[in-house]
């Protein structure tokens, strides 16, 4: 069994400071490069953050508001096909099954499962293997719906604050429709069967490292001049002691306790800046612990999708439950191994169809932005809900540059170490009291990487 799990982010990087007296406009295209796998989330995060500090957030016309779900929707179905089939479908896989041409890609897979204890067939090997090089192909598709909106890829040129700077051609729509037509194609005839077949195999998965708390800022607003927490297709909201909670946002708080840092014991965002102390004695990590109500609370598609079973709209709900009955499970299941991977999938599956409504929604000939003034002094705060979780930026405007920047992401409610109370972080506790055989290794691989962590968003 494992007794004690030690979640620890071994290299800092400083985006924060660099900020520091910066003008205003340069945190969206700075924090952006907080990661190249989610950059969207950044980009968007950030330009709601500087609406907010200008009192904009009501005045982004509906151009903007749908070109950017649209830009950040293709990045979001981009992230769940890659972590299904290239992050972890490898772990429980038996490259040695595999024979004739993908025998020579059997190599390249890492030996997820120990010798003679897959759970899928060689039939079924090679035809995962299979939809594994096919989806290489559809991650490229999507990157090209986000270039045609966003102007390139991974890093947008068009999310800006008040709106986009980009205004698409109709034959720019319809390249777009056609290519999220083979990427739904690819979703319903093989991700979709390929997660379920997975489930299948995994049933005990459901009881492997589950979770709490769950959290979500929510994300894709549905209505314009409501660009702050409510009226989103993922919504925002707190699951706790068994309820759904509203969000509240003055809950949240971050400690050093467990970190490399000096400064504030336990600040909230924007009260307090923690200074970099590397090998600060009694440490383990260069990621901080966010706590909500001083709680740990895991983010995610679990929390998305569990949240969204009672906050969500009603064509959610129905396909929500759709997907658990097909795989046996409830929506405690959700915060688990297998919950995680149905949650992801029940949210790209929606997802791909909610953008087919906005596309046709776009109004070619109307405005895509209003123009933005900078303030000499304004505190903003961004939340939106990237592909592996909430994700908040704040930012402090002092003399017309930026006084200080905060970025709580994902990966860092996630993979958190303990907080000042020695409480430990969500992963460390899915981890915690999991019966495991030999080393452990195999439970504990899968248990963290159904959580998708990212290390670079965790420290930035
Ligand atoms: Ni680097 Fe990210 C996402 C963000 S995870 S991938 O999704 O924000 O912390």
């Amino acid at each position: 069994m494992i007794r004690e799990a030690y979640s620890s982010g071994g290299l800092y990087r400083g985006l924060e400071e660099i900020l520091v007296g910066r003008h205003p406009l340069d945190a969206q295209k700075i924090t952006s490069r907080i990661c190249g796998v989610c950059p969207l989330a950044h980009s968007l995060a950030a330009a709601y953050c500087l609406e907010d500090a200008l009192g904009l957030s009501a005045q982004v016309p509906p151009n903007g508001r749908l070109l950017r779900n649209l830009i950040y929707g293709a990045n979001f179905l981009h992230n769940h096909i890659l972590h299904f089939y290239h992050l972890a479908l490898p772990d429980y896989l038996d490259p040695s099954l595999l024979s004739g041409r993908l025998a020579a890609l059997g190599g390249l897979l890492s030996a997820g499962v120990p010798p003679g204890e897959g759970r899928f067939s060689a039939s079924e090997t090679e035809s995962l293997v299979s939809h594994y090089l096919e989806a290489l192909e559809v991650r490229r598709k999507a990157h090209e719906l986000e270039a045609l909106f966003g102007g390139r890829t991974p890093h947008d040129m068009a999310i800006v604050p008040g709106g986009v700077t980009y205004r698409p051609s109709l034959s720019e729509v319809e390249a777009y429709r056609f290519r999220l037509k083979e990427i739904r194609g690819f979703m319903e005839s093989r991700y979709v069967p390929d997660l379920f077949l997975f489930l299948a195999r995994h049933r005990d998965h459901f009881a492997l490292g589950r979770g709490g708390n769950l959290l979500s800022f929510g994300c894709f607003p549905l209505r314009d001049g409501a660009l702050g927490v409510s009226d989103r297709l993922f919504p925002a909201g707190v699951f706790r002691a068994g309820r759904v909670e509203p969000l509240d946002v003055a809950k949240i708080t971050e400690s050093i306790a467990s970190s490399w840092y000096e400064g504030e014991a336990c600040a909230a965002p924007l009260r307090g800046r923690a200074e970099p102390a590397p090998g600060r004695e009694g440490r383990y990590s260069w990621v901080k612990s966010p706590r909500y109500g001083g709680e740990p609370f895991e983010v995610g598609p679990a929390a998305r999708v569990r949240i969204g079973l009672e906050l969500g709209d009603a064509a959610f709900r129905d396909m929500a439950w759709e997907f658990l009955r097909e795989a046996g499970a409830g929506p405690d299941d959700l915060a688990s191994v297998a919950g995680r991977h149905l949650a992801r999938g029940i949210e790209a599956a929606y997802l791909a169809h909610q953008l087919e409504g906005w596309l046709d929604a776009l109004d070619l000939r109307g405005p895509i932005a209003v123009p933005v003034a900078i303030p000499n002094e304004a505190d903003g705060c961004g939340l939106t809900c990237a592909p592996r979780g909430a994700l908040g930026h704040w930012m402090r405007i002092r003399d017309g540059r930026i006084r200080n920047y905060q970025v709580i992401s994902p990966t860092t409610w996630n993979a958190s170490p303990r907080d000042g109370a020695g409480v430990p972080g969500p992963i460390e506790r899915a981890l915690i009291g999991t019966r495991v055989r030999g080393d452990g290794r195999v439970e504990a691989g899968r248990i963290v990487r159904s959580f998708d962590p990212c290390l670079a968003c965790a420290i930035h």
